[in-house]
């Protein structure tokens, strides 16, 4: 017997990816409804070999479903998400409405499986944002070791993460280059995206740093551990699909960089690529499609005691959001639910 499952916002970027892995993993689905808003109502998405309806969100009945993948939102979601943790249908949600709720565990799989077990307070169980989570899936095996003490993080990250509208926009204004014709206003973006980068994603903070930034300090405490700090800086560069992060830290005892290599070899969800060669490192578009967070250039940061830098790759639209969901749902279903 398998899971009766919900997919919410399954015409999206994160929803449609949250289809293609529940159906490469085979998770054991007995039955799935696909949801949207009214005005992607009746759009087919596939799922597997089939095709399949979306049906409307606002009506959607959730009693008698198991679970649900949220991939919409934060109105939305406030909206409509508690009327399935209500009917016992339990909320896996992508967006950032519940990650700080001290009653509402924060899960990545391969970091802290432990915490799903928390589901039952509110019967949420939220995802994090696609910079932390590929950064905790790195952080976690090195501070077993050592205890990270601060980490100083930069990321390059890819226009989907802004959604269809974002990767239009680069398209767009990237042909506008060579036609000066075509549509080239910035809209999602608050500057030209084509060929530039742009050290500013969400809203600003009242102390200069912005919401994304702000999100990578308090979800990797919440992930991993409080004491750990965090001072982010967040770009978005001129790239379709994977997030990149150029990440230093300082743990309490020394880690060299050979141990760490090793450390991280066999560390879950990890795959290390470091020859200190030509193309001995990975870039974002090798990493599209698949479910690992890679790992380059390690090296010992000399002007500090115990200091490492490494370079960490990831799709962002897959361990990001819909793999870490579908891992969330796996997770569940294995500690907790007990079906399939
Ligand atoms: C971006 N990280 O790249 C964002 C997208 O809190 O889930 C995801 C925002 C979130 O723009």
């Amino acid at each position: 017997m398998g899971y009766k499952v919900v997919v919410v916002g399954a015409t999206g970027n994160v929803g449609r990816e949250m289809l293609n892995i529940l159906s490469e993993r085979q998770f054991p689905i007995d039955e799935i409804a696909v949801l949207a808003s009214r005005r992607s109502l009746g759009t087919e998405v596939s799922f597997g070999d089939k095709t399949l309806k979306t049906q409307d969100l606002a009506t959607f009945d959730f009693t008698g479903w198991d679970i649900s993948l949220w991939a919409v939102g934060s109105e939305a979601t406030k909206e409509h998400a508690p009327r399935s943790a209500k009917a016992n249908c339990i909320v896996i949600d992508n967006s950032s409405l519940y990650r700080y709720d001290p009653d509402i565990p924060l899960v990545v799989p391969e970091v802290n499986p432990e915490a799903v077990d928390g589901y039952a307070k509110k019967n949420i169980i939220a995802n994090p944002n696609c910079s932390t989570a590929q950064m905790v899936v790195a952080l976690k095996p090195l501070h077993d070791r050592a205890r990270i003490k601060r980490v100083v993080v930069s990321t390059y990250q890819s226009v989907s993460g802004a959604g269809k509208g974002g990767m239009d926009e680069l398209w767009d204004q990237t042909k506008a280059v060579y036609n000066p014709t075509s549509n080239s206003a910035p809209a999602q973006f608050t500057k030209q995206i084509a060929f530039n980068v742009i050290p500013h994603i969400d809203v600003f903070m009242d102390d200069g740093s912005t919401k994304e930034e702000w999100k990578m300090v308090a979800e990797t405490k919440k992930i991993i551990e409080s004491s750990i700090k965090v001072t982010a800086t967040c770009v978005r560069v001129p790239v379709f699909v994977g997030h990149s992060e150029a990440i230093n830290i300082e743990f309490e005892d020394f880690l060299d960089e050979d141990e760490a290599r090793e450390i991280l070899r066999t560390a879950p969800g990890i795959l290390v690529v470091d020859k200190r060669e030509d193309g001995g490192y990975v870039t974002p578009v090798e990493c599209v499609g698949d479910y690992a967070t890679f790992i380059s250039r390690i090296r010992q940061d000399s002007t500090i005691e115990n200091g490492l830098n490494l370079w960490c790759v990831s799709d962002n639209l897959r361990k990001g959001a819909a793999l870490n969901a579908v891992q969330i749902a796996e997770t569940l279903g294995n500690r907790v639910l007990k079906k399939g």
